[in-house]
């Protein structure tokens, strides 16, 4: 299949942040390979002037979700540290970006991009239809944001060569695209891209 883009679509990256990748406090196997494919859609999307998005785990010290706290995961994605950051490879537009923080808060988590967030408004603000969502984790951030854009009214393209998952479970990626996919998010790689 062929997706041309068109004004009303944008780019969604995910939590590509240190602490998701090999090494950091809570890696996602391979994580940092999804670095060179979405580096490629953000240059698509830049120089069509399409916005795109960057979500951030951004979390407090005491989020509900660490371990300690009431949840499961190691601390992680804690504001203003270096595990928070983005990764220094990512390739980040000058204009037409937006950073998008959620889980800011101690009392809530939020694995999708628009739960507590703006996300909804800024997009509906510049008319996009259509998001096209990859980054980390497969299993997490990437499947409640794009369930999460889908139950919005968005026609959600998932990049499938641009999203690695944690698997705590063997399989849980696997379930999760099919999830996606029998959700009505369209599955699609980079050369099915036209600019
Ligand atoms: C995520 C686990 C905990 C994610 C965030 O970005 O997928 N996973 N917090
Ligand atoms: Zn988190």
């Amino acid at each position: 299949m062929r997706v041309k883009l068109t004004p009303k679509d944008a780019l969604i990256v995910v939590d590509v942040q240190r602490d998701f990748m090999p090494g950091g406090a809570l890696p996602v196997p391979n994580g940092d390979a999804v670095v060179e494919p979405l580096n490629a859609y953000i240059e698509i999307f830049e120089k069509k002037g399409l916005p795109v998005f960057f979500t951030r785990d951004w979390h407090p010290e005491n989020h509900i979700s660490f371990k300690g706290y009431g949840g499961i995961w190691p601390p992680h994605c804690v504001q203003g540290t270096q595990g928070a950051e983005f990764h220094p490879d990512l390739k980040m537009p000058a204009d037409n970006k937006f950073i998008i923080s959620k889980g800011t808060s101690p009392d809530f988590d939020a694995y999708s991009g628009f739960q507590g967030t703006n996300l909804d408004n800024l997009l509906k603000e510049r008319g996009i239809k259509r998001v096209f969502v990859g980054g980390v984790a497969t299993d997490y951030c990437v499947k409640n944001t794009v369930l999460g854009a889908i139950n919005l009214g968005y026609t959600v393209f998932l990049l499938t060569d641009a999203v690695k998952g944690v698997d705590v479970q063997p399989g849980d990626s696997d379930r999760a695209i099919d999830e996606m996919l029998s959700s009505g998010a369209i599955g699609i790689e980079l050369k099915e891209v036209m600019d």
